[in-house]
C-alpha cells in the first residue's frame, strides 16, 4: 500500500499565514548540521589539503592521491562514454545553450539630462566554482546545467568539485560531460570540505584558487556549508531536497500525475511530491496508479518513504482558483498544470521554480532536455529566488559619468540632502567644485 497525507483544505480561507503553517514541508534540521559543519570548514581553511583529505577518507571512505583528476582521465572519460549517452548529453547542452545565449541581458545607457549618464553594465563573475553532487544517483545532467549558463554569462574560471568513488575520482560519466563542455579543472571533493575548499582555496600540495561564487545543488551538509560561507564567497542558493507539486482537475491523466509525483520521490526519501486537486474522483484515480506504479519502481523504498512523509500530500481544494492560491503559497521548486486549459492556469502561477505545463512537459524534460535549467529554488524560495540561469553568474555594475553642467544642476538638492543627513562634508565635496 502506498499511504500519501491528504490534507482537506475544502471550506477554508486560504490566507498566506494559513498555507504557510500548514502546506507540507520537510523539517529544517539545518541549525544542527550547521554547528557540525563550521568546525569542518574552519580546519579546511587552517589545514588546507590534508584536511579535505582526512575529511574524504571518513565520509566518502576514500583515500585520495591527488584532489584534482588530471586532464587526461577527463579525456579517457570521454572517449570510453557509452555513444548513446554521448549523444543525449549534446543534445542536452545545445537546448540548454540556446536558451542561455538567450538570456544574456544588455548594458544599457540611461541619460538623465545633457552631460548626466548611468550606464547598468552586466558583467562575468570570474571565478566560478560548481558543485556536483555524488551519493544516490550520478548527476552528469547538473554538470551540463551549472556550466552552460556560467560559460555563457562569460565566465572565465570554471572549477568543477564532485565526490569521489572508490577509485579516486568522480564518477566517468561526470568527468566525461565536463571534458564534452571543455571545462579541464575538476576536482575529486565533496560534501562540506569541497564547499570550503573552493571558497579558502589550496595552497599546498595542491594549489586551487579560490572561486568568487559556488552554485549547483547537494545534500544538507553542502547546503548548511554553503550557507555559513555566504559573507565569505557568493552562492546561488541553499538547496534542499527536491520538491514536485501537480495541479490538476477531474481532466488530467492519472497515469501522468502518478509518475511523475514518483519521479521526483525517486531522488530522495525527503524528496516532496505534493498534488493539488479540486476532484475527489483524481485523488482515487491517482492513488489507485501509485498502487500500482510505485511497486514496479527499481526504487520502490525510497519513493514510497517520500510520498509518506510530512513533507508529502494530496491536498483537496474547493476549484481550481483555490488551487492556484495554494500553488502560489507553496512556492515549489517544480509545478506541473495538467487541467482544462492548462496555458491560461499557468500563466496564474507566479511562484513556481519552473512551471509545466500540460500533459506532455513533465518535469523529467526539465531535468534533462528541455533547455531549461533544473538547479531550481525549494522549500518556499521560489517565492523570491530563482533558479540558475546566466543572471546567476553576472554582476551589475554601474557607471556614472556627469559632466560640470550636468553636476550644477543637482547640486543644490545634493547640499540640501546631505544637510538633512548632517553629513555636510558631502554637500562640501560638491561645492568646492563650483568654488570661484
Ligand atoms: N530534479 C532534480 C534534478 C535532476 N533530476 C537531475 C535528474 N537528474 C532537481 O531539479
Ligand atoms: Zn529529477
Amino acid at each position: 500500500m502506498v499511504r500519501v497525507n491528504i490534507l482537506d483544505f475544502r471550506g477554508e480561507r486560504l490566507s498566506k499565514r494559513f498555507l504557510k503553517q500548514r502546506l507540507p514541508r520537510a523539517a529544517d534540521t539545518h541549525a544542527d548540521i550547521e554547528r557540525r559543519v563550521a568546525d569542518l570548514l574552519s580546519r579546511v581553511q587552517a589545514e588546507g589539503t590534508r584536511a579535505v583529505r582526512e575529511f574524504t577518507a571518513r565520509f566518502d571512505s576514500v583515500e585520495l592521491e591527488a584532489l584534482r583528476v588530471p586532464v587526461s582521465a577527463l579525456k579517457r572519460a570521454e572517449d570510453e562514454l557509452d555513444a548513446s549517452v554521448k549523444a543525449a548529453l549534446v543534445e542536452s547542452i545545445s537546448r540548454a545553450r540556446k536558451v542561455a545565449d538567450d538570456q544574456r541581458p544588455t548594458d544599457v545607457r540611461t541619460e538623465l539630462a545633457s552631460g548626466a549618464h548611468v550606464t547598468t553594465r552586466h558583467l562575468p563573475i570570474e571565478r566560478v566554482g560548481l558543485y556536483v553532487p555524488g551519493g544516490l544517483a550520478v548527476y552528469p545532467s547538473t554538470v551540463v546545467m551549472n556550466v552552460v549558463p556560467a560559460q555563457a554569462a562569460g565566465s572565465a574560471s570554471l572549477a568543477i568539485a564532485s565526490p569521489p568513488q572508490s577509485n579516486g575520482l568522480p564518477h566517468p560519466t561526470v568527468l566525461a560531460t565536463a571534458h564534452i563542455l571543455g571545462v579541464d579543472e575538476v576536482w575529486a571533493m565533496g560534501g562540506a570540505q569541497a564547499i570550503g575548499a573552493l571558497a579558502y582555496g589550496l595552497d599546498d600540495e595542491e594549489q586551487l584558487e579560490p572561486v568568487d561564487l559556488i552554485t549547483g545543488p547537494g545534500n544538507a551538509y553542502v547546503a548548511a556549508a554553503k550557507s555559513l560561507m555566504r559573507t565569505h564567497v557568493g552562492i546561488d542558493a541553499v538547496a534542499g531536497p527536491t520538491e514536485i507539486i501537480i495541479l490538476a482537475d477531474a481532466s488530467a491523466d492519472p497515469a501522468f500525475v502518478a509518475a511523475d509525483l514518483i519521479s521526483q520521490a525517486e531522488h530522495d526519501e525527503l524528496a516532496a511530491s505534493v498534488l493539488v486537486t479540486d476532484s475527489t474522483e483524481l485523488v482515487e484515480r491517482v492513488q489507485a496508479q501509485l498502487a500500482a506504479q510505485v511497486p514496479a519502481a527499481t526504487h520502490k523504498e525510497r519513493i514510497g518513504i517520500a510520498l509518506a512523509g510530512k513533507q508529502s500530500a494530496i491536498v483537496l481544494v474547493d476549484d481550481l482558483d483555490a488551487g492556484i492560491d495554494v500553488v502560489n503559497g507553496y512556492a515549489g521548486e517544480h509545478v506541473e498544470v495538467h487541467t482544462a486549459d492548462a496555458h491560461s492556469v499557468a500563466a496564474r502561477i507566479t511562484n513556481g521554480g519552473a512551471v509545466f505545463v500540460g500533459d506532455w512537459t513533465p518535469v523529467s524534460l526539465g531535468d534533462y532536455c528541455a533547455g531549461s535549467n533544473h538547479v531550481l529554488p525549494t522549500m518556499g524560495t521560489a517565492a523570491h529566488g530563482s533558479g540558475l540561469g546566466v543572471h546567476s553568474f553576472i554582476k551589475v555594475s554601474q557607471v556614472i559619468d556627469y559632466d560640470r553642467s550636468a553636476l550644477a544642476e543637482v547640486a543644490d538638492h545634493i547640499e540640501v540632502l546631505a544637510g538633512s543627513e548632517q553629513l555636510p562634508a558631502h554637500g562640501r565635496a560638491v561645492s568646492i567644485r563650483f568654488e570661484e
